[in-house]
């Protein structure tokens, strides 16, 4: 199993730089907008899931995406439908903010031949839901509550928990569309607790809000829902984190 993936966001994480994700949503994605801009703005992954996808777009846009990009496309599954040989890596996620059985281990029992039998580069990943504001679609597919807004102290050793079981990257993750981005003081804390590299997503925006979690010490900032809306945020967006690159 290649390990490009991971070895380009620890390398990344080791030299201070911070990267950028893109996360597009098969059931929204129908045009070629998103990925020739992401081409552009040198973005440097992106990311494809959803928590409900149904339209059954999801084999397509990553055909569609590989075609048109070499940027590294990485699987963030709703759920164990959502896994195709045709991505480069796929983010396997422990939901270690839920008490849910099947989001811990449980849909990993039955996804692991598949995924040992593709040449997919397997990112474990500590998957952290964050109170945000609202009840989003992760929330409430997942059946789990989020760590509370204001608990840093919990979200720090479920955080640290996640490292000293083994998982690779911690993703503190708002939800889609998130009215609140997680905290400044939320990030700082789980950042300076973890030495693995650490991803940021949910509600982010804006050029500042981006730069405010990269500040606080996310390695990876994750936007999906704001492009839908304005493409043309993924260059601002891309210049502003890798403003932290010089
Ligand atoms: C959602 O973290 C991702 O799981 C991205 O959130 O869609 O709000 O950008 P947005």
């Amino acid at each position: 199993m290649e390990k490009d993936i991971y070895d380009k966001i620890s390398k990344s994480k080791r030299e201070g730089k911070k990267l950028f994700a893109v996360l597009i949503d098969p059931d929204k994605f129908d045009s070629m907008e998103v990925i020739e801009n992401a081409n552009k703005a040198a973005v440097d992954l992106i990311m494809v899931g959803g928590s409900l996808l149904s339209n059954g777009n999801f084999e397509k846009c990553i055909e569609t995406l590989k075609a048109a990009s070499k940027i590294p496309v990485i699987l963030f599954p709703g759920n164990n439908l959502q896994i195709s040989p045709k991505a480069d890596g796929i983010l396997l996620l422990s939901l270690i903010s839920g008490r849910n059985p099947e989001l811990l281990i449980g849909k990993h029992v039955v996804a692991a031949p598949l995924l040992r039998s593709s040449k997919l580069e397997i990112l474990p990943t500590g998957y952290m839901l964050i109170e945000s504001g609202k009840q989003t679609a992760a929330l409430y597919m997942s059946n789990t509550h989020p760590i509370p807004y204001d608990k840093d102290d919990i979200a720090a050793c479920t955080s640290l928990a996640g490292e000293l079981l083994g998982l690779k990257l911690i993703y503190m993750d708002g939800g889609s569309g998130a009215m609140k981005t997680i905290s400044e003081s939320m990030i700082k804390k789980v950042s300076s607790t973890i030495s693995i590299p650490l991803i940021i997503g949910g509600g982010i925006n804006s050029d500042e809000k981006a730069m405010k979690a990269c500040k606080a010490g996310a390695d990876v900032i994750v936007v999906g829902n704001a492009i839908e809306n304005d493409v043309s945020l993924i260059e601002s967006i891309s210049k502003a984190v890798h403003s932290f690159n010089n």
